[in-house]
């Protein structure tokens, strides 16, 4: 019997007063969608099967380079955290899981830590191991790298820490890690630049021997930051060379923020899915930069071209399922509101590109009709898919609108009492 932070009476009441607009909504745009041929049913049913991780840091309030602003009753620790994540599943029904980062969010007791999310319905997604940063009492600095550090007592220690990470992973049900390292350099000449590469292959080899035959590794690139001359891992050629070494449980993660301006990143994804090392993502938008800003919020268009590669390369092998993450920072909004507006806006990508029509698209694409390839996808991505969305959350038990169910709730100004502040959040990340 899942534990609901939100009083499911109160979500039902929301959901009663929207019921009506809703279903007049999605009758009409199923007649629409009938003209071309489509089955809102079966979109609903797509829409459903969607799912994507919460990150834990996303539910405080974050920062930049500059200032942190706290919000009102932020979660002072993981399980206050995981009571966060529980209602943006709760409400839309979409972030099943959640992903840890250590140390932020190591347990005392790992076990209880399990039980709490079972009973608050939700499960654990990739971990994520922190060597970018020093922690109290640490033996050996990352000031000069990590995994790739001259130093080979910091490379070790920065290898037993991932492996501490699968072993706490293990404990709580994660099939997966996610290593991103913000080794590099600030200076032309600072770093050798193949053999700081060839450190990492060689640490991440030790990582990599310790990872259960039933997890993945995933190797998240970033162009720079912190590292502002050149970074080790700085781009997918250099992260998909390294899965390769490592082997098939190895794979590339994609952070939507961790690329050149105006980088081609669908390219991308079609290039790692046609070569099996797509592993998953870290969803966001972005402006200029690794801006973390909620997903869809500048480039909605860039979000539904990823997931339209995703839906071709999933049509090429059903078993591909790249692991689904938000990665997000929230300055200036509450992040539940923001986590939850995100997941949707994911989703909605997800059935838009679903929405496609392929044999029209490869018709145009075999006869070079540039004009009317182009207008195909756009004509998915001009859809308003929100009554399917609204639609596949009432049914599933969620809220038609999650962020006007959850004002109604009160849930922030209870919390903002009853978690009074504390000096500085835990993990206010940045990654
Ligand atoms: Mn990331």
């Amino acid at each position: 019997m899942t534990q609901f932070i939100i009083d499911p009476t109160r979500v039902e009441h929301h959901n009663a007063t929207q019921r009506a607009t809703l279903q007049a909504d999605y009758d009409a745009l199923g007649g629409m969608l009938s003209r071309r041929g489509v089955d809102i049913e079966a979109l609903t049913a797509h829409a459903q099967t969607f799912a994507v991780a919460v990150p834990s840091w996303g539910v405080g309030t974050g920062g930049t380079r500059f200032a942190r602003f706290p919000g009102p009753g932020e979660p002072r620790d993981v399980t206050e955290k995981l009571e966060d994540c529980a209602i943006i599943h709760q409400l839309t029904r979409a972030t099943p899981t959640v992903s840890l980062h250590f140390p932020w969010d190591k347990p005392t007791d790992p076990q209880a830590l399990r039980q709490q999310a079972d009973a608050l319905g939700l499960g654990f997604d990739a971990v994520n191991s922190n060597t970018f940063q020093d922690q109290p009492g640490q033996a050996h600095s990352y000031k000069f790298g990590s995994l790739t550090s001259t130093s080979a007592a910091a490379r070790e220690q920065a290898v037993a820490h991932n492996i501490d990470c699968i072993e706490l992973g293990r404990v709580l049900g994660s099939k997966g890690l996610t290593v991103w390292v913000g080794d590099g350099a600030n200076f032309p000449g600072q770093s050798n630049l193949r053999g700081a590469l060839e450190r990492y292959i060689d640490s991440a080899k030790g990582i990599y021997a310790a990872l259960p035959a039933d997890w993945l590794m995933y190797i998240e690139h970033k162009l720079f930051e912190p590292a502002f001359y050149c970074s080790v891992i700085a781009d997918w050629g250099t992260s998909f060379a390294v899965a390769q070494q490592l082997g098939d449980k190895a794979k590339c993660l994609v952070d939507l923020g961790h690329h050149a301006p105006n980088a081609n990143i669908e390219m991308i994804v079609a290039r790692l899915a046609q070569f099996g090392k797509l592993g998953g993502f870290h969803f966001n938008d972005s402006k200029y930069g690794d801006d973390d800003l909620d997903s869809g919020s500048i480039d909605p268009f860039q979000l539904f071209l990823v997931f339209n590669e995703l839906a071709d390369a999933t049509l090429r092998s059903p078993a591909f399922r790249p692991a689904y993450m938000l990665d997000q920072s929230h300055n200036v909004t509450d992040p539940i509101e923001s986590l939850m507006s995100s997941a949707v806006e994911v989703q909605r990508a997800f059935v838009q590109a679903a929405l496609v029509d392929r044999a029209a698209l490869a018709g145009f694409q075999e006869s070079n009709d540039a004009l009317q390839a182009a207008q195909t996808l756009k004509k998915a991505f001009r859809t308003d898919v929100s009554p399917i969305l609204a639609m596949a959350r009432l049914r599933a038990g969620g809220a038609i609108d999650p962020v006007a169910a959850y004002r109604a709730s009160g849930y922030r100004d209870a919390v903002a009492v009853k978690r009074p502040p504390k000096a500085e959040a835990s993990g206010s990340g940045i990654v």
